[in-house]
């Protein structure tokens, strides 16, 4: 049923329909393919659709040239990664140096060798899948495998700026456990890193089902961030999380608040104006975790 679950998606342009339907032949077992017969449509499919892993782009065709698709995809923050083998009759070094020096990662002659066609491409989907791995590793926490300090922050600026531009509220909250020190110096460190461990895997679905992001954002502190949501939906989010991990019940016999782990929370909740910056949302989650503390710990504040 999944068949191309595992598969990179392959996008091949090119003028000659009979150049298409070779090498679709060649690499449909290996790779989802879809094609364009022209620039205009490689660019339509592009921004349209899920992203290419790879691109086998043309350079002559009628309309936008392959130089000129490859540019436009260079010049896009969201494009500027994919991979682009041009695959042309033009074949002379010159050509061949401004196709590299465009940005293309490899450069083909035709007439082509379909066999040989494959075999580039095989090489440059290996590298493409390595670096998507590195990348996404670089979004994650290692100790809880939530995303990490890093995501959040870009997640952050992404979505202020998606919910400035359409007036849509965004909300921080900033959850930490209360007394952890205590917990540490009652269980150990080893088990005070098991119990952020069970606490990011408690509430990384649930954040995740409300299309909420939820990532470590410092030693026992957790932030998620929620796009459209009102006061009402955030603070019940905040409270289904808060009564979870009460619920839990993980020993802490040193806290003040309960002879188990409990987290307190403070939201920050706008629709972004001028004014709005990430540090402003983050120092506006902060003051409210902190009348939370001051407050009684085990708690929301927004
Ligand atoms: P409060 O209720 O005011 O938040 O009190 P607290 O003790 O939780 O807060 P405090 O900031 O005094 O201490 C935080 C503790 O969290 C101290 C530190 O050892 C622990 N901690 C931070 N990161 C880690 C971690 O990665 N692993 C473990 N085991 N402990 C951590
Ligand atoms: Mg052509
Ligand atoms: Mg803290
Ligand atoms: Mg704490």
């Amino acid at each position: 049923m999944h068949k191309n679950h595992n598969k990179q998606k392959i996008l091949i342009v090119d003028d000659t329909k009979i150049n298409l339907a070779i090498l679709t032949d060649v690499l449909k077992d290996d790779y989802v393919v879809v094609t364009a017969s022209s620039g205009e449509q490689a660019l339509d499919l592009i921004f349209s659709d899920t992203l290419p892993d790879i691109i086998l782009l043309d350079v002559v065709m009628t309309g936008i040239s392959g130089y000129d698709v490859c540019k436009k995809l260079k010049d896009t923050p969201l494009t500027k990664n994919i991979p682009i083998i041009f695959i042309t009759g033009k074949i002379s070094v010159e050509d061949e140096t401004y196709g590299f020096k465009l940005g293309a990662v490899d450069y083909i002659s035709k007439p082509f060798s379909p066999v040989i066609v494959k075999a580039r491409v095989n090489t440059h989907s290996e590298l493409k899948k390595h670096r998507d791995y590195l990348e996404s590793i670089s979004y994650l926490d290692g100790l809880t495998g939530v995303f990490n300090r890093r995501k959040f922050d870009e997640y952050l600026w992404e979505q202020l700026n998606y919910c400035f531009n359409t007036n849509r509220k965004l909300s921080l909250m900033i959850f930490d456990i209360d007394h952890f020190k205590a917990y540490n110096d009652l269980y150990g460190h080893e088990e005070g890193d098991q119990c952020l461990k069970k606490i990011a895997s408690m509430t990384s679905e649930y954040t995740c089902e409300k299309k909420g992001l939820l990532a470590r954002y410092g030693g026992e502190e957790f932030a998620s961030i929620f796009v459209g949501d009102s006061n009402e939906e955030v603070f019940e989010i905040a409270e289904n999380i808060r009564k979870k991990i009460y619920d839990s019940k993980i020993p802490n016999e040193n806290s003040l608040v309960e002879p188990f782990v409990t987290v307190s929370i403070g939201i920050a909740s706008v629709i972004p104006t001028q004014e709005t910056s990430c540090k402003s949302m983050i120092e506006s989650a902060d003051k409210q975790l902190y009348l939370a503390k001051k407050t009684g710990r085990n708690k929301i504040c927004m």
